[in-house]
């Protein structure tokens, strides 16, 4: 606990551009859950590095992330936004987990089993061990709560499993953490195939709508979204479209299933889908532009990361010397 208040971490891969799943999954939760907690949220590059990234590209989005939290309503004077790579505990405790997780608990994990389908060309051990540095970013901050969407609650468990097992054998070592997953918006659909999560690396641009699209292009991606051949905006399993625009209305606008069935009752599908893309294109707006300003205040940014890189690694640094101690290794002499 610092401060008295308890412990928020969370973090998005530094990897293409972020979507509306990826806001209304996680960074809006953490933006309405940052004056109750202390946080600390990761621009997680590290974890980037088990697909292959063109340097200069990579960079940039890295960047382009951390601007993104802060447009969104993290405030980096309040809440400690930093690099993952600037702070080389992580590697380092990454490391000492890395000896705790069984291989089969770590091929259980449906992102492994997902990514490596998507990527045999390339499954490398990062890609497999992923959990366990995403464990160590976690565990690194005496972390209570992890706010994340709904595909990452089996890596919060594995986080669990891990610290339990060390505190088992070491002592209380680490805070065991829960995962925060919203009512809402936890898991938004493609909107081309709405089967399909919406995801960051869709080749389908239409299925995708991102952070950074303007009006036009959001509204016309609302229009284009794949739904069924009744005209009722009601949600059910069968209608997995409709209910999926109506998860995206509803996270955004705060009404539930039942207030956006009255709301729309006697519409057709063709009011409702603009009114979604009008909404969020509302929603967005503000972000964009305050993304906008940020992006071209260099020293701004450049000011912040340092302060807060420094404060992270501060904190991460006290236990990782605590795990490093409970293990056997040898304490520096200094
Ligand atoms: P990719 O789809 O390319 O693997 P991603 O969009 O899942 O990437 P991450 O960095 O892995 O991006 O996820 C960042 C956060 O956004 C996580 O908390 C994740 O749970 C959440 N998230 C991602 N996609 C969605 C979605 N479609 N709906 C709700 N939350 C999501
Ligand atoms: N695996 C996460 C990103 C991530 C993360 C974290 C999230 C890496 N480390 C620590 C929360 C806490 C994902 O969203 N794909």
């Amino acid at each position: 606990m610092l401060d008295g208040k308890k412990i928020l971490y969370s973090g998005m891969q530094a990897t293409g551009t972020l979507t509306l799943g990826n806001y209304l999954g996680a960074l809006k939760n953490w933006v309405n859950m940052s004056e109750e907690y202390e946080c600390l949220y990761g621009v997680m590059d590290l974890h980037s590095l088990t697909l292959r990234q063109e340097p200069a590209e990579f960079r940039k989005n890295a960047r382009s992330l951390y601007a993104l939290y802060v447009a969104a309503g993290l405030d980096p004077e309040k809440n400690c936004i930093y690099y993952q790579s600037h702070v080389s505990a992580h590697a380092e405790l990454g490391w000492l987990l890395n000896c705790f997780p069984y291989m089969g608990e770590l091929q259980r994990m449906t992102q492994y089993k997902d990514k490596a389908a998507k990527h045999a060309e390339n499954i490398n051990a990062g890609l497999f061990t992923y959990p366990v540095l995403m464990a160590a970013d976690i565990l690194l901050y005496q972390t209570d709560v992890v706010p994340v969407g709904v595909d990452q609650k089996q890596h919060l468990e594995i986080t669990r499993d891990i610290a339990q097992r060390f505190n088992g054998i070491f002592g209380e070592v680490f805070t065991v953490p829960e995962a925060y997953i919203g009512k809402i918006g936890a898991k938004i659909m493609s909107l081309q195939e709405p089967e399909r999560k919406m995801s960051k690396s869709d080749e389908n641009a239409n299925a995708t709508i991102y952070l950074l699209d303007d009006r036009d292009t959001i509204i016309r991606k609302f229009k284009r979204a794949v739904t069924d051949s009744e005209s009722v905006i009601c949600y059910r399993e069968d209608k997995p479209g409709i209910s999926n625009l109506m998860d995206i209305y509803g996270a955004v606008t705060g009404r539930s299933k039942e207030e956006i069935e009255r709301e729309f009752e006697g519409q057709g599908y063709g009011s409702f889908k603009l009114a979604v893309g009008e909404t969020v294109a509302d929603e967005l707006e503000p972000l964009q532009k305050r993304y906008a300003e940020l992006i071209a205040d260099k020293s701004y940014i450049d000011r912040v990361i340092k302060a807060n890189d420094e404060k992270a690694a501060y904190y991460a640094g006290k236990t990782l010397r605590k795990a490093q101690k409970k293990l056997g290794l040898t304490e520096r002499i200094r």
